[in-house]
């Protein structure tokens, strides 16, 4: 990465969380200055980003944080005046897509809403802002075509789509309506050792490391079947980027255009760990065991979806041919860096733990 973009100001919304940390690295490393939005909470600690605003780390005189929240216009539309930013990227969302279903009205209005508040401030006093939406392949939900692209119809899967599907309108309604340089960024899944713990990647890999080390007895997953087109979040920010640098805003798709099962990723996992899976039983009685066929993975109906996404797949080809954006780290290699990070976490808890 060089340091071609000197004096550009970017705010990132959600930048504490997995995507937010990466792009707000990406953009330091090539020279923006990056607010980033945060919300208060009842801690001080925020492990994705703590590393960027230190005193003494790299480019943290150009890194600073503003309290807002999606709920709150008022706070929106006080950091867009302050900052002035030339590209917003907004990721900030309630992202779980099973949380969805059991706060529907707030993932409405953060996720969805949110977005016209947003929207709406930068109509007001910086409309000359490019601005990224962070949509979803979650919106293709019963998929009605596959591969999936940007002309693929939406039909969205849960409260969480459906509030996706809101702002991705939205974010197009303001290109047209106002002549705003608003796009969206239409990801398939990508994840990393910073993806949120209680989604299903990472709660394998998290606990597929334990179990190794005996710090747990057993996985339990909902729908082993599911498939997803997963990547990794380091190159996908790098998109997301290369988006907002293109002459005329479009929405774009990324993804890997390689689809895997929840049962693969895991055995994939497991694999890295020399503990290699084999499966017995089928449906809510399905499990996985191990060589001394001790039950490791079993089947929990409670993480079952009131309507489940069975299959997503991407096509990537918009993003390719018209921003030369290919992802590098493929399924393999995804697994391998997350159990190999998980572990690493796992072993220092271990030592912790053993410590008189
Ligand atoms: P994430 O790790 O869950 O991060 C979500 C971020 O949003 C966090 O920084 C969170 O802050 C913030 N946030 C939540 N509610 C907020 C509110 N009311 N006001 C302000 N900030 C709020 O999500 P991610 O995986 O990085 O994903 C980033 C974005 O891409 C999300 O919009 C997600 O829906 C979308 N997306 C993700 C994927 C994927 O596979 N990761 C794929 C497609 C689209 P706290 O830290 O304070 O909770
Ligand atoms: O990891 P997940 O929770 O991700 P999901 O639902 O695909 O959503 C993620 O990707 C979207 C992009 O398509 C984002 F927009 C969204 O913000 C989020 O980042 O679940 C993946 C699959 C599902 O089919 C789920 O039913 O894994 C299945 N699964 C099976 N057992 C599980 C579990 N998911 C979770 N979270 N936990 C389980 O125990």
């Amino acid at each position: 990465m060089t340091e071609d973009s000197p004096n550009r100001r970017a705010l990132i919304t959600g930048v504490t969380g997995q995507d937010g940390s990466y792009l707000a690295e990406l953009l330091l490393a090539k020279g923006y200055d990056v607010w980033g939005v945060v919300r208060r909470s009842s801690t001080m600690e925020r492990p994705r980003i703590d590393h960027l605003h230190q005193p003494g780390a790299d480019h943290s005189e150009r890194f600073q944080l503003v309290y807002g929240d999606l709920g709150d216009a008022s706070s929106l539309f006080r950091i867009v005046e302050e900052v002035q930013p030339d590209e917003v990227y907004n990721l900030a969302a309630q992202s779980h897509v099973q949380v969805s279903f059991d706060t529907p009205e707030y993932t409405a209005d953060v996720t969805g809403m949110g977005v016209a508040r947003l929207l709406e401030a930068l109509r007001s006093l910086r409309p000359e802002a490019r601005f990224y939406q962070a949509s979803s392949s979650e919106m293709y939900g019963k998929v009605v075509e596959t591969p999936q692209s940007e002309t693929t119809r939406f039909h969205p899967r849960s409260p969480y789509a459906a509030a996706k599907v809101f702002a991705f309108e939205l974010t197009r309604n303001y290109r047209e309506a106002y002549g705003m340089y608003a796009l969206n960024g239409i990801l398939f899944n990508h994840e990393s050792p910073r993806r949120g713990e209680n989604f299903v990647t990472r709660k394998i890999t998290r606990a597929a490391a334990r179990i190794k080390l005996g710090l747990q007895d057993q996985l339990r997953l909902g729908n082993l079947d599911a498939k997803r087109d997963w990547g990794f979040a380091g190159d996908y920010v790098e998109g997301m980027w290369r988006m907002l640098q293109a002459d005329v805003a479009d929405d774009y798709v990324l993804a890997t255009g390689e689809t895997n099962t929840v049962r693969l990723f895991c055995e994939h996992a497991f694999a890295r760990l020399g503990m290699p899976l084999t499966w017995e039983g089928s449906g809510d009685t399905e499990r996985g065991l191990d060589a001394a066929r001790r039950v490791v993975v079993a089947v929990d109906p409670r993480y079952y979806r009131p309507a489940e996404v069975d299959l997503l797949l991407g096509d990537p080809s918009r993003a390719r041919d018209e921003l030369g954006w290919v992802p590098e780290v493929g399924f393999q290699g995804l697994v391998e860096m997350m159990v190999d990070a998980d572990l690493a976490l796992a072993e220092a808890d271990a030592g912790r733990s053993a410590r008189p």
